[in-house]
């Protein structure tokens, strides 16, 4: 008898105390150039719900991905050149209590651009004076993950917080080894830079005090004894 009672005691406490879930909110900030204005990206706060949820921890994590599609085309009828595409993209994240940096640079292979051979002004991204580098692009990769004082994200109500993305540099261009030829057109399509923000929130139930639970638990458990003892 009092095992039984033991062991349905264990098993209400399981079930009462609750574990842990999430909440995730994602975000991202899109940039076409380094002219662009600051993204700002707004998230909901934890809402505590009158101190009836606890807020465990706070994670913000950080990706970046970018690129653009890049032709070239030697216009120059006496110097040729071996040369490589190339991106860079660069930006802060702002947010409370996190800043985030992030900066990557991709080269293309090095590719021979012969003399003109005849189309002028005409742009032609073909060879043997031209080349079409395709996509010169990164995927996404992480800039960062951040555990920020929790004191900055959680309210007693319904809020919102705001991560300002702020685009330092997009570069979309062609580097010549040696001497670079005098005429040349390089065609740049869909430059983009995305950078993605994650705020997690982890959080569990207030736990009642254990006053609360045993009063509660030893009348339930009294009517069980009578019920069975009936
Ligand atoms: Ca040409
Ligand atoms: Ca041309
Ligand atoms: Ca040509």
């Amino acid at each position: 008898m009092r095992g039984g009672i033991s062991a349905a005691l264990l098993a209400v406490l399981a079930i009462a105390l609750p574990a842990s879930a999430d909440i995730t909110q994602t975000q991202t900030a899109t940039f076409d150039s380094d002219l662009n204005n600051d993204v700002i990206l707004t998230f909901n706060t934890f809402d505590n719900l009158g101190g009836t949820l606890v807020l465990n921890n706070v994670r913000v994590d950080i990706r970046h991905e970018g690129g653009c599609i890049l032709r070239a085309d030697n216009d120059d009828d006496f110097k040729s050149s071996n040369t490589n595409g190339r991106i860079i993209r660069s930006w802060t994240v702002t947010g409370p209590d996190v800043f985030a940096f992030g900066t990557e640079t991709v080269n293309t292979n090095v590719v021979f651009l012969d003399v003109d051979n005849g189309d002028d002004g005409v742009f032609d991204p073909t060879a043997p004076d031209g080349t079409d580098f395709g996509s010169v692009a990164y995927a996404y990769e992480a800039a960062g993950s951040f555990l920020p004082n929790e004191a900055a994200y959680e309210t007693n109500g319904p809020g919102t917080i705001d991560f300002t993305a702020d685009v330092l540099l997009m570069v979309n261009d062609l580097q010549f080894q040696g001497t670079p030829p005098d005429q040349w057109q390089l065609e740049v399509q869909d430059p983009y830079l995305h950078v993605e923000v994650t705020v997690v929130y982890e959080y569990s139930l207030v736990p009642v005090p254990a006053a609360a639970w045993l009063g509660a638990l030893g009348l339930g458990v009294a009517g069980w004894i009578r019920r069975r003892v009936a």
